[in-house]
Protein backbone atom coordinates (compact mmCIF):
# COMPACT_ATOMS: atom_id res chain seq x y z
CA UNK A 1 0.00 0.00 0.00
CA UNK A 2 1.35 3.73 -0.97
CA UNK A 3 2.52 5.84 1.76
CA UNK A 4 -0.23 8.25 2.86
CA UNK A 5 0.99 12.18 2.47
CA UNK A 6 0.77 12.74 5.94
CA UNK A 7 3.16 9.39 6.43
CA UNK A 8 5.30 11.08 4.02
CA UNK A 9 5.93 14.66 5.60
CA UNK A 10 5.68 12.92 8.84
CA UNK A 11 9.11 10.89 7.88
CA UNK A 12 10.66 13.76 6.01
CA UNK A 13 9.96 16.26 9.17
CA UNK A 14 11.75 13.68 11.82
CA UNK A 15 14.49 12.87 9.67
CA UNK A 16 15.28 16.58 8.85
CA UNK A 17 15.26 17.55 12.69
CA UNK A 18 16.92 14.65 13.35
CA UNK A 19 14.37 13.11 15.74
CA UNK A 20 14.74 9.88 13.25
CA UNK A 21 18.20 9.16 13.41
CA UNK A 22 20.66 6.85 11.65
CA UNK A 23 23.72 5.57 13.40
CA UNK A 24 24.19 2.85 16.32
CA UNK A 25 22.09 2.64 18.97
CA UNK A 26 21.32 0.55 21.79
CA UNK A 27 17.82 0.11 22.72
CA UNK A 28 15.74 -0.88 26.15
CA UNK A 29 15.60 -4.53 24.96
CA UNK A 30 19.66 -4.61 24.39
CA UNK A 31 19.30 -5.01 20.76
CA UNK A 32 21.72 -2.71 18.50
CA UNK A 33 19.76 -0.65 15.85
CA UNK A 34 20.98 1.32 12.77
CA UNK A 35 17.87 3.96 13.54
CA UNK A 36 16.63 5.32 16.24
CA UNK A 37 13.42 7.31 16.76
CA UNK A 38 13.51 9.97 19.56
CA UNK A 39 10.21 12.00 20.44
CA UNK A 40 12.14 13.98 23.08
CA UNK A 41 13.20 15.88 20.09
CA UNK A 42 10.00 17.28 19.33
CA UNK A 43 10.50 20.04 21.49
CA UNK A 44 9.96 23.21 19.89
CA UNK A 45 6.68 24.90 19.91
CA UNK A 46 6.55 24.24 15.85
CA UNK A 47 7.06 20.70 16.35
CA UNK A 48 5.01 19.80 19.41
CA UNK A 49 2.22 21.33 16.92
CA UNK A 50 3.26 19.04 14.56
CA UNK A 51 3.45 15.81 15.79
CA UNK A 52 0.17 16.40 17.24
CA UNK A 53 -1.42 16.72 13.76
CA UNK A 54 0.12 13.45 12.59
CA UNK A 55 -1.11 11.67 15.11
CA UNK A 56 -4.21 13.35 14.98
CA UNK A 57 -4.53 12.47 11.09
CA UNK A 58 -3.29 8.66 11.64
CA UNK A 59 -6.23 8.69 14.62
CA UNK A 60 -8.75 10.09 11.88
CA UNK A 61 -7.55 7.32 9.07
CA UNK A 62 -7.91 4.26 11.56
CA UNK A 63 -12.18 3.50 12.22
CA UNK A 64 -11.31 0.97 14.39
CA UNK A 65 -9.99 3.76 17.27
CA UNK A 66 -13.28 4.60 18.97
CA UNK A 67 -12.57 6.01 22.07
CA UNK A 68 -13.88 8.61 24.20
CA UNK A 69 -10.11 10.15 25.68
CA UNK A 70 -6.67 10.09 25.47
CA UNK A 71 -3.79 8.65 27.86
CA UNK A 72 -0.26 10.39 27.52
CA UNK A 73 2.01 8.25 30.00
CA UNK A 74 4.46 10.52 32.03
CA UNK A 75 6.48 11.93 30.57
CA UNK A 76 7.37 11.68 26.96
CA UNK A 77 3.24 10.95 26.54
CA UNK A 78 1.89 14.11 28.33
CA UNK A 79 2.86 16.53 25.53
CA UNK A 80 1.96 14.10 22.88
CA UNK A 81 -1.29 13.77 24.26
CA UNK A 82 -1.98 17.63 24.38
CA UNK A 83 -0.85 18.38 21.10
CA UNK A 84 -2.72 15.80 20.34
CA UNK A 85 -6.32 16.75 21.39
CA UNK A 86 -5.96 20.60 20.23
CA UNK A 87 -4.98 19.47 16.96
CA UNK A 88 -8.17 16.82 16.85
CA UNK A 89 -10.25 20.06 17.98
CA UNK A 90 -8.48 22.35 15.38
CA UNK A 91 -8.37 20.42 12.48
CA UNK A 92 -10.93 17.62 12.90
CA UNK A 93 -13.20 19.84 15.39
CA UNK A 94 -13.37 16.49 18.12
CA UNK A 95 -13.31 18.11 21.76
CA UNK A 96 -11.62 15.10 23.60
CA UNK A 97 -10.74 14.81 26.85
CA UNK A 98 -6.74 14.15 27.74
CA UNK A 99 -5.07 12.68 30.82
CA UNK A 100 -1.61 12.00 32.03
CA UNK A 101 0.03 9.98 35.39
CA UNK A 102 2.03 11.06 37.68
CA UNK A 103 5.37 9.04 38.16
CA UNK A 104 5.61 10.18 42.03
CA UNK A 105 2.98 9.19 44.52
CA UNK A 106 1.11 12.25 45.83
CA UNK A 107 -1.00 12.52 49.07
CA UNK A 108 -2.04 15.64 49.68
CA UNK A 109 -3.96 17.82 47.71
CA UNK A 110 -6.13 16.05 45.04
CA UNK A 111 -4.31 13.29 45.39
CA UNK A 112 -4.08 10.17 43.19
CA UNK A 113 -1.80 9.57 40.22
CA UNK A 114 -3.79 11.02 37.56
CA UNK A 115 -4.31 14.41 35.90
CA UNK A 116 -6.77 15.30 33.84
CA UNK A 117 -10.11 13.36 32.43
CA UNK A 118 -9.91 9.35 32.69
CA UNK A 119 -13.16 7.87 32.17
CA UNK A 120 -15.23 5.62 29.18
CA UNK A 121 -13.01 4.01 26.23
CA UNK A 122 -9.29 5.41 26.36
CA UNK A 123 -6.86 5.81 23.60
CA UNK A 124 -3.34 5.50 24.76
CA UNK A 125 -0.46 7.32 22.21
CA UNK A 126 2.84 6.69 22.84
CA UNK A 127 6.27 7.26 20.91
CA UNK A 128 7.35 3.60 19.78
CA UNK A 129 6.80 0.04 20.43
CA UNK A 130 9.70 -1.90 20.25
CA UNK A 131 8.88 -5.13 22.90
CA UNK A 132 5.79 -3.03 24.54
CA UNK A 133 6.80 -2.65 28.06
CA UNK A 134 5.58 0.79 28.18
CA UNK A 135 2.80 -0.11 26.83
CA UNK A 136 1.61 -2.60 28.88
CA UNK A 137 2.50 -0.17 32.00
CA UNK A 138 -0.37 2.44 30.32
CA UNK A 139 -3.03 -0.37 30.45
CA UNK A 140 -2.22 -1.13 33.87
CA UNK A 141 -2.56 2.50 35.09
CA UNK A 142 -5.70 2.86 32.79
CA UNK A 143 -7.35 -0.51 33.56
CA UNK A 144 -6.38 0.59 37.77
CA UNK A 145 -8.59 3.59 37.47
CA UNK A 146 -11.36 1.86 36.42
CA UNK A 147 -11.49 3.24 32.52
CA UNK A 148 -11.37 0.62 29.65
CA UNK A 149 -8.66 0.63 27.11
CA UNK A 150 -10.07 1.18 23.57
CA UNK A 151 -6.69 1.09 21.41
CA UNK A 152 -3.34 2.12 21.58
CA UNK A 153 -2.00 4.34 18.75
CA UNK A 154 2.36 5.17 18.50
CA UNK A 155 4.46 7.43 16.23
CA UNK A 156 6.59 4.36 14.63
CA UNK A 157 5.75 0.63 15.40
CA UNK A 158 9.64 -0.94 14.73
CA UNK A 159 7.89 -4.21 13.66
CA UNK A 160 10.05 -6.53 16.29
CA UNK A 161 9.48 -9.48 17.21
CA UNK A 162 8.74 -9.88 21.12
CA UNK A 163 9.94 -13.33 22.88
CA UNK A 164 8.07 -15.56 19.87
CA UNK A 165 7.58 -15.60 16.71
CA UNK A 166 5.11 -12.60 16.88
CA UNK A 167 5.31 -8.41 16.82
CA UNK A 168 4.72 -6.80 20.26
CA UNK A 169 1.76 -4.99 18.29
CA UNK A 170 0.45 -8.07 17.94
CA UNK A 171 0.88 -9.39 21.38
CA UNK A 172 -0.87 -6.82 22.73
CA UNK A 173 -4.04 -6.69 20.41
CA UNK A 174 -4.37 -10.58 21.00
CA UNK A 175 -3.62 -10.07 25.04
CA UNK A 176 -6.05 -7.22 25.06
CA UNK A 177 -8.23 -8.06 22.08
CA UNK A 178 -7.20 -3.93 21.19
CA UNK A 179 -5.95 -2.21 18.17
CA UNK A 180 -2.08 -1.25 18.41
CA UNK A 181 -1.80 1.58 14.97
CA UNK A 182 1.16 4.00 14.10
CA UNK A 183 1.63 6.84 12.18
CA UNK A 184 4.50 4.68 10.62
CA UNK A 185 5.72 1.41 10.53
CA UNK A 186 9.27 0.17 9.72
CA UNK A 187 8.03 -1.55 6.60
CA UNK A 188 6.82 1.92 5.80
CA UNK A 189 10.17 3.50 6.44
CA UNK A 190 11.91 1.03 3.91
CA UNK A 191 9.00 1.75 1.61
CA UNK A 192 10.00 5.26 1.67
CA UNK A 193 14.14 5.14 1.25
CA UNK A 194 13.08 2.53 -1.89
CA UNK A 195 11.53 5.65 -3.41
CA UNK A 196 14.18 8.25 -2.63
CA UNK A 197 17.11 8.42 -4.14
CA UNK A 198 20.13 8.35 -2.69
CA UNK A 199 19.58 6.47 0.53
CA UNK A 200 20.94 3.27 -0.02
CA UNK A 201 22.96 2.63 3.12
CA UNK A 202 20.03 3.47 5.21
CA UNK A 203 17.76 0.89 3.36
CA UNK A 204 20.58 -1.91 3.41
CA UNK A 205 20.91 -1.28 7.28
CA UNK A 206 17.62 -1.20 8.10
CA UNK A 207 17.00 -4.29 5.53
CA UNK A 208 18.98 -6.35 7.56
CA UNK A 209 17.85 -5.24 11.06
CA UNK A 210 14.39 -6.35 9.93
CA UNK A 211 15.85 -9.46 8.69
CA UNK A 212 17.40 -9.97 12.56
CA UNK A 213 14.84 -8.39 14.26
CA UNK A 214 11.28 -7.97 12.22
CA UNK A 215 8.36 -10.02 11.79
CA UNK A 216 8.09 -12.22 8.89
CA UNK A 217 5.18 -10.19 6.81
P1 LIG B 1 9.26 -0.98 24.53
O1 LIG B 1 8.82 -0.57 25.92
O2 LIG B 1 10.23 -2.15 24.52
O3 LIG B 1 8.11 -1.18 23.59
O4 LIG B 1 10.18 0.18 23.94
C1 LIG B 1 9.64 1.44 23.65
C2 LIG B 1 10.46 2.50 24.34
O5 LIG B 1 11.84 2.41 23.93
C3 LIG B 1 10.06 3.89 23.95
O6 LIG B 1 9.02 4.38 24.75
C4 LIG B 1 11.39 4.63 24.13
O7 LIG B 1 11.63 4.94 25.48
C5 LIG B 1 12.45 3.66 23.67
N1 LIG B 1 12.84 3.75 22.22
C6 LIG B 1 12.69 4.93 21.51
O8 LIG B 1 12.34 5.99 22.03
N2 LIG B 1 12.95 4.95 20.15
C7 LIG B 1 13.39 3.87 19.45
O9 LIG B 1 13.59 3.96 18.21
C8 LIG B 1 13.57 2.66 20.17
C9 LIG B 1 13.34 2.62 21.55
C10 LIG B 1 13.74 1.41 22.27
O10 LIG B 1 14.60 1.51 23.18
O11 LIG B 1 13.30 0.31 21.86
Amino acid sequence: MSLKQYQREFIEYSIAQNILSFGSYTLKSGRKSPYFFNTGKFNTGESISKIGKFYAEAIESFHELVYDGIFGPAYKGIPLATSTVIALSEIFNKNIPCSFNRKEIKDHGEGGNIIGSLSGKILIIDDVITAGTAIRESIEIITKNGAKVAGVIVAVDRQERGTGEKSAVQQIEETYGVPVKSIVNLEQIIKYFKEKEGCDEHLTKMEEYKALYGINS
